[in-house]
């Protein structure tokens, strides 16, 4: 069903979740509720696309597992330029484990993801122990770091249903002020605290051979009340990517505010 609700950037005053609140103090400041994938495979470009990026984003996101020459300089200096741009870095690991297993994933490893993120996400299939051991997690690394619930996806042909959305927005509504929001395609809690990113967005695009779907900025911020975009390939793939970073900068507030 089609929402058209209006952005939740209004409601950020009424949040108690520190990760969200600066989430939206960033997007106002910059004028951007643009998050870029850089789905990149080695320290150079990741850090090439983050410093490019950095001044039109609220948010990097990123898949460290796909980065071949990952160290703790690469996650130290993503920092460095997340602090020079402010913008928040997302580790993109989309968790879906016992609790257990999650927290070793996320706490240990190469990646040591915990020492770095902003905002991680997780599939709501293994329940809540997932949820509590990422919370423990978090609270024992000492960081601020905010939950992201993958409620929809844009992959075509993918296995969720209303009835899986619907119990990702329960659980999610617990697990608030850890969890901040969802991965989705459109606006799933109609008060807009537990806002939405909506991935599979390209202007030039309709998608790929592997089933990704696009929809443009408009469709989803202002026929399905979504929140942030996630745009991948349509920047980082571009020849210029600054410059396609600043137009969906641009064109995505201005669908909101313009
Ligand atoms: O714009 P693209 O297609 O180049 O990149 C989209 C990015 C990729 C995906 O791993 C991710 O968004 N993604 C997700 C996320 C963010 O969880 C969920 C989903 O349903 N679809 C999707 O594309 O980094």
């Amino acid at each position: 069903p089609e929402t058209n609700v209006p952005s939740a950037l209004p409601v950020a005053a009424s949040s108690s979740s520190p990760v969200r609140d600066q989430l939206y103090s960033i997007a106002e400041k910059k004028r951007s509720i643009l998050c870029v994938a850089a789905d990149v495979q080695s320290t150079k470009e990741l850090l090439g696309i983050a410093d490019a990026v950095g001044p039109h984003i609220c948010v990097l996101k990123l898949h460290a597992d796909i980065i071949q020459d990952w160290t703790t300089d690469t996650s130290r200096r993503l920092r460095e330029l997340a602090d020079k741009h402010s913008f928040m870095l997302f580790e993109d690991r989309k968790f879906a484990d016992i609790g257990n297993t999650v927290v070793a994933q996320f706490s240990a490893g190469v990646h040591r993801i915990s020492s770095w993120a902003d905002i991680v996400n997780a599939h709501a299939i293994p329940g809540p122990g997932l949820i509590e051991g990422l919370r423990h997690a978090c609270a024992i690394s000492g960081r601020m770091i905010g939950l992201l619930l993958v409620a929809q996806m844009s992959s075509k042909g993918n296995l969720i249903d209303e009835r899986y959305t619907a119990t990702c927005l329960r659980m999610a509504r617990e697990a608030f002020p850890f969890c901040i929001g969802f991965i989705a395609q459109e606006r799933l809690d109609p008060t807009g605290k537990l806002f939405v990113m909506a991935p599979g967005v390209q202007l030039d695009s309709k998608g790929d051979q592997l089933g990704q779907q696009y929809n443009s900025p408009q469709y989803l911020l202002k026929r399905k009340g979504v929140d942030f975009l996630i745009v991948g390939r349509g920047i980082y793939g571009s020849e210029e990517p600054a410059k396609a970073a600043q137009m969906y900068k641009e064109l995505s507030w201005s669908v909101l505010h313009g």
